[in-house]
């Protein structure tokens, strides 16, 4: 038996896209440098290295123009090699961006028929996932977006996202997917600006659908990043509204292109308190990583990278602990919690309640004299992530 103590386990619930581990490493300025590998022999690959799941756009497994008895060809070849690697498929999405025809955006396009090939790839993509088992269906606004605002009202643009997944929410229910769909943002790139920039925005539209409880949101790490934002911060909202439905883990630096880092390669004190955060508080959806391989790299390199994300994501998962389990940190975050001074909760609004807060003595001076040790649980933090602690 292996002592190793961070090996993926199908409980980690560790997935990766076709399109992540199938990445040829193509990139504005450069051709590819990998040659594609099948679908079946990326699930071969995903096997090889221990991941739980396989996630994927229609068009990473079904070519755009196949016919059906094609199309259901590669579908039962992909669900035979999912079975014999021991994958699943947990999450697929529908690529609307890729096409030249989406060149102004899918859902939100002027052209009405855009807007109707677009919902009906997407009812596609949910027809297939459902085939492959999956739960959880992912929108991520592509091309959804602007390089000149002349093109349309953004508020019509948000209007139109809103009828088609208010569409697709109907579609998931009549025919019995129970598809949870997460709603991804991202804020630049490949458009100028995109209107769904963070999942904060996100989070706020879901509230305008005619079936809320349907749909969440897919936070990803790098568009946080990109728009200068704490990854963290912007899950715990989505878990505090009981919203996250799946997670793209990755990494970036911020003011950079989308970078789509290994899992904790650029910033790897934020990927740990992320990290530390999913595991307190008891997600227990997939960790997908959306992610790839740099472009100096063949598909060993490409095996590297996507055992590097999941043995990072358990390295921090056991400094979480060791975080946790100190002495001198739990000291100073028991401290933390505790009142300086006699002070009544403030609780739920009450006539008494707001008379006792009226009346309490505070010493204020007190309050902004007090000293917080932030700096030594933050250097303690980095000496558990240097391995010193
Ligand atoms: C694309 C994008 C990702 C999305 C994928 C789902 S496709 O690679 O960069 O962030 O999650 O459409
Ligand atoms: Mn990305
Ligand atoms: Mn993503």
């Amino acid at each position: 038996m292996s002592t190793d103590p961070f090996l993926p386990a199908p409980e980690h619930k560790f997935s990766f896209g076709l399109w992540t581990v199938g990445n040829p490493g193509r990139d504005p300025f450069g051709e590819p440098v990998r040659d594609r590998l099948s679908p079946v022999q990326l699930v071969e690959l995903l096997g090889e290295v221990g991941a739980w799941g396989v996630n994927l756009h229609d068009n990473d497994l079904v070519p755009i123009d196949a016919n059906a008895s094609v199309r259901d060809g590669i579908v039962r070849e992909f669900r035979t090699a999912c079975v014999s690697n021991g994958l699943t498929v947990p999450m697929v999405t529908t690529n609307l961006f890729t096409d030249p025809a989406f060149k102004d955006g899918a859902f939100t396009a002027n052209d009405q028929a855009v807007r109707a090939l677009s919902v009906q790839k997407a009812m596609g993509a949910m027809d297939l996932g459902a085939e492959l088992g999956a739960k959880i269906f992912v929108m991520w606004g592509g091309r959804e977006g602007a390089e000149t605002d002349g093109c349309r009202r953004p508020d019509v643009a948000i209007a139109r996202l809103r009828e088609a997944v208010n569409f697709l929410c109907e579609y998931s229910v009549a025919n019995g997917y129970d598809y949870r769909i997460a709603l991804e943002a991202k804020p630049n790139e490949p458009r100028s600006d995109i209107y769904m920039p963070t999942t904060g925005a996100y989070l706020g539209f879901i509230a305008t659908l005619d079936h809320p409880e349907l749909v969440g949101v897919n936070p990803e790490v790098a568009h946080e990043h990109m728009a200068g934002l704490n990854m963290t911060h912007s899950v715990a909202q989505a878990w505090d509204a009981g919203k996250l439905f799946h997670i793209d883990l990755n990494d970036q630096l911020v003011g950079r292109f989308d970078q789509d880092f290994r899992f904790g390669a650029a910033n790897p004190k934020a990927a740990f308190w992320l990290v530390k955060f999913l595991e307190e508080v008891g997600y227990d959806g997939p960790r997908h990583f959306d992610a790839h391989a740099y472009r100096t790299e063949g598909y060993e390199g490409v095996k590297d990278f996507a055992r590097g994300c999941m043995r990072t994501y358990l390295i921090l998962k056991d400094k979480a602990r060791r975080w946790r389990a100190d002495p001198e940190i739990s000291a100073l975050v028991a401290g933390l919690a505790e009142s300086s001074q006699a002070a009544p909760p403030v609780g739920r609004y009450s006539q008494g309640g707001a008379e006792s807060l009226k009346l309490c003595r505070l010493d204020r001076a007190a309050l902004g004299g007090r000293e917080l040790r932030y700096e030594q649980l933050d250097q303690l933090t980095i000496e558990i992530l240097c391995g010193v602690r």
